[in-house]
């Protein structure tokens, strides 16, 4: 990727914070990286540096006790505290593109408060606890500094679709790996991390690698060692990261050639064509709400047209099938964290409680579309209790349980006119 806008971005960051700063009558932001996080008191190990988001929205550096600060026209000031360790060393930046941004100012342990600025300041940290002189994490600049990350820059497009690129490339050697091996979740998870190029602790999150009936548990993350032949299904929800950018990826995959595969691969299908349909829909001023109800409308249609859900589309909706069926929300935010906030700013309706997008949609937004459909008994037993019951075909249900569940999501732009799709995009590179 090219780094032309690269100033850009941090031009529009600097016009932004001064706005917000004036507002708010400070005289300057600090963002800290985060200090080092103790994995266990009893060890001297720590846990991989996950910067606060509002630091890496400016600079994509994953070093501890660096802070960038902002004050009304003046060039930001990166400071750096230097560690002299003969047993460790950081991994470099992946690039050196942002170093020209920035006064850089090295300082050694302990000693970043001799540089920091005194006077009514705002700092930003994930560690409270260890936050230089200031007012911590006040609500209102938290607040305003979410909302500037809802909508990206031109730079930030870039890093996200170079995000997917990344992840692609491990998703399809994931794919290669499921149809012609009979490898298990570790193996097959280790794969896309060889292809994706990625750690494990530096992915944006844990990959869910779920072999069959594993993928109905929404977070699974156990990778199983036991190799799996014949007829099964295969979900792979795995991101990549590029300049602190993640992107976030689902597809799912059945092979077999008997009746239960073949039935489950027809609902495979149609969740794709539901996935798709739902992203031609998205449009700038409609609420990220209504596009998560629509996912019902058109999944109820698809449980009536393959006999899983009996009874009328609005049925199926209203007395809670679509949602025992697909518990989660169509997506949320993405960036430089992979749930990122601000585009949930208020809770959504109480049938709709994991939503964690209650925006509406802008221009420059970027989001996941991920539609899924499972079978997840705890949430299916309280229908067989009561005259819903006849509105679900359990022999189906009995069916499809051991292929576990679907789900399929792509990283979408929202533009003036329709959308980017990142992850499509990528895969027809
Ligand atoms: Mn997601």
């Amino acid at each position: 990727m090219s780094f032309e806008t690269y100033p850009d971005h941090v031009a529009a960051l600097q016009r932004a914070t001064e706005s917000i700063l004036a507002a708010q009558h400070y005289e300057a932001l600090v963002l800290c990286s985060g200090a080092p996080q103790s994995r266990n008191r009893f060890d001297d190990q720590s846990w991989p540096l996950c910067p606060t988001p509002a630091f890496t929205h400016w600079c994509p550096l994953v070093e501890a006790d660096a802070y960038i600060i902002v004050r009304p026209g003046r060039k930001p000031t990166l400071v750096r505290t230097v560690v002299d360790d003969f047993w460790e060393t950081q991994a470099p930046p992946e690039s050196e593109h942002f170093w020209d941004a920035f006064d850089v100012v090295t300082v050694g342990p302990g000693h970043a408060g001799d540089v920091l600025p005194g006077g009514k300041v705002a700092v930003i940290t994930r560690d409270p606890g260890q936050a230089p002189p200031g007012d911590v994490n006040p609500a209102p600049m938290l607040a305003a500094l979410d909302a500037t990350r809802t909508k990206k820059s031109a730079y930030e497009i870039e890093c996200l679709a170079e995000a997917t690129r990344r992840a692609v490339r491990g998703h399809r050697r994931t794919e290669e790996k499921f149809r012609t091996t009979d490898a298990s979740e570790l193996e097959i998870h280790l794969a896309y991390l060889e292809a994706s190029e990625q750690d494990d602790p530096t992915t944006p999150y844990k990959n869910i690698v779920a072999l069959g009936q594993h993928s109905a548990v929404l977070h699974y993350v156990a990778y199983e060692r036991k190799k799996v032949s014949g007829d099964t299904s295969l979900l792979v929800d795995a991101g990549a990261k590029c300049n602190g950018y993640g992107s976030d990826i689902t597809r799912s995959y059945v092979r077999g050639t008997g009746a239960s595969a073949k039935r489950f691969g027809d609902l495979l299908a149609r969740m794709e064509q539901l996935q798709q349909e739902v992203v031609r829909r998205i449009r700038p001023g409609m609420p990220y709400e209504d596009l998560h109800d629509d996912s019902h409308r058109l999944l109820a249609d698809v449980l009536r047209d393959l006999g899983i859900g009996k009874g009328s589309a609005a049925e199926l909706i209203d007395r809670g099938i679509t949602r025992a069926l697909f518990p989660h929300g169509l997506g949320h935010s993405l960036g430089v964290m992979v749930h990122d906030v601000g585009m949930k700013l208020r809770p959504p309706r109480a049938d709709n409680k994991f939503l964690r997008n209650t925006s509406v949609i802008e221009v420059g937004h970027v989001f996941t579309i991920e539609p899924g459909v499972y079978i997840i008994d705890a949430l299916l037993a309280p229908l067989r209790e009561d005259d819903r019951a006849r509105l679900v075909d359990w022999k189906l249900v009995d069916e499809l349980r051991p292929f576990g569940g679907i789900r399929i999501e792509d990283n979408v732009v929202v533009q003036e006119r329709g959308v980017r799709n990142l992850t499509r995009e990528a895969y027809s590179a």
